[in-house]
């Protein structure tokens, strides 16, 4: 007998609707729809179309129950963001867009520089204007009308879930997102949450694989890992200490899986993402600037006319000349500029003195750019956490990108391996069927996915120009800190 299961993985450019099936041997997936993760922006900022991106899903789940007789569904999105219900359960606005804090930081600044310590000494985890703690402050200050009407915040699977099946639970992994969720001792935070005078909206957290209800024709709505990057971290095969973990997509989320912490003040000072895996465990890892680059130069250079697609980005990269020009990835100031080329070249000018000259260059730069970045992240883990790693494994839409997979091998010196490229849904999936009772344990599950999956597996070329490079990089970017 073959079970199929629904996965949705909700990402900030598009939703996924994976049909995936377990016959006990392997697993197959199929994308079965793809839609635009649905927003617009008010009064300067950016929205989620909530009832919009619902329906599609609604629409998806009836069409499958109807026509292959699933047996559950789950969600995934990215983290932080979330809805606020009111008493009778209904959502009160629209959720924020976690990027639009990237530029509307500047309202809670003040907020941000007085509590911005205090905050991470209470909760480790990467600063970022977006995470929850920081969204909720902006509403209180903007929008105090609306938390004063909430009785329940949700993330954005959990919001769905309770849609379908009426009940509000919040999930592990993506509570650990919060930076109000403290995930040492498994509870809501209640000194952060009196600092900032949030009312009492914070519902029960369960664990991924929780089973929320049923719908009709017995289909199961599971909490999986709801958190993107901590499903995407289920589809890594290997579990071993010395695998460092590159989740490659719009951001580059490359650390490890520990079992404890160690050296918080060094993990506070390097502002490394702790964040909560799907068996229980905490992951550590920087949260670099990815292929979002690559998304926004296509944009905006189609909207020049200048018709690109990705093979051809990246044939341009290829033939382009190596070690030209020289950026942080995750320097603020690209986020924020309107004209993403040209902040590129005169960033890469002011360190190296020289201009890029074409597009190839400048892909190129990014992807250099963010090579070197993975090998810092990789340094300081080794350094902090007294380990040497042997491969690195990536998994997301970036296993597409064969360039910069290799450069990653060649940056770092360590032999590679790329797959799945779908990470989210398998790890989506592999919970679902855990939940269902398929597997007793997640290893169980990870078992399949070497005879269901293709990994690629690349060697280093470590060449001295990598390192001379790296050398230079780090004195000009990171050793000031
Ligand atoms: C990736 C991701 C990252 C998180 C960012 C915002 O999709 O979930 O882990 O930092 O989105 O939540």
């Amino acid at each position: 007998m073959i079970v199929k299961v629904l996965a949705f993985d909700l990402g900030a450019s598009g939703v996924k609707v994976v049909l995936a099936g377990f016959d006990g041997e392997k697993m197959d997936f199929e994308i079965i729809d793809r839609f635009p993760t649905y927003s617009y922006e008010k009064n300067g900022f950016g929205w989620w179309d909530f009832e919009s991106i619902f329906d599609r899903i609604s629409k998806n789940i009836e069409m499958c129950a109807d026509k292959y007789n699933i047996s559950s569904i789950g969600i995934d999105s990215w983290g932080v963001d979330f809805g606020l219900l009111n008493e009778k359960g209904n959502l009160i606005h629209d959720p924020l867009q976690y990027w639009t804090m990237l530029k509307k930081d500047t309202l809670i600044k003040n907020e941000i520089i007085k509590n911005k310590d205090w905050i991470n000494h209470r909760i480790p985890t990467q600063f970022k204007p977006f995470n929850t703690v920081y969204q909720l402050i902006l509403y209180k200050k903007i929008y105090p009308e609306l938390l004063e009407r909430a009785k329940t915040i949700l993330s954005i699977p959990s919001l769905i879930a309770q849609k379908l099946v009426g009940i509000s639970k919040y999930e592990f992994t993506h509570a650990t997102t919060t930076q109000i969720f403290n995930y040492e001792n498994g509870t809501w935070d209640q000194e952060i949450i009196k600092r900032f005078d949030f009312p009492d909206i914070f519902p029960e957290v369960v664990s991924s694989g929780t089973v929320l209800g049923q719908l009709k024709k017995k289909i199961s709505v599971v909490l999986p890992a709801t958190h993107d990057t901590a499903s995407a971290f289920v589809s890594v095969p290997s579990n071993d200490k010395k695998t460092m973990i590159i989740s490659l997509g719009t951001w580059c989320l490359n650390g490890m899986i520990v079992e404890k912490l160690s050296n918080r003040e060094e993990l506070i000072k390097r502002n490394f993402a702790i964040e909560g895996c799907a068996d229980g465990r905490l992951r550590v890892i920087s949260n670099t600037s990815g292929l979002w680059f690559m998304q926004s130069l296509r944009k905006y250079w189609s909207n020049k006319a200048k018709t690109m697609d990705y093979s051809q980005m990246i044939n341009l990269a290829k033939n382009a000349k190596a070690f030209k020009g020289m950026i942080d990835v995750d320097n603020p100031f690209f986020q924020k500029s309107s004209e993403l080329d040209k902040a590129i070249v005169k960033e890469s000018a002011r360190v190296t003195g020289e201009e890029l000259t074409n597009e190839g260059e400048i892909i190129r730069t990014i992807l250099e750019g963010i090579a070197l970045k993975i090998r810092y992240t990789k340094e300081e883990l080794e350094k902090i956490f007294d380990t040497n790693f042997r491969k690195i494994h990536v998994i997301g839409g970036g296993v597409r990108n064969e360039l910069l997979c290799q450069m990653i091998s060649d940056a770092t010196g360590l032999p590679l391996f790329a797959g799945p490229i779908e990470g989210a849904s398998v790890g989506n999936v592999i919970i679902q069927l855990k939940a269902l009772g398929y597997f007793k344990t997640i290893e169980e599950g990870k078992n399949f996915l070497n005879k269901s999956f293709n990994v690629k597996r690349y060697l280093p070329d470590h060449s001295k120009k990598w390192d001379e490079h790296y050398n230079r990089f780090k004195e000009i970017f990171l050793l000031k800190s």
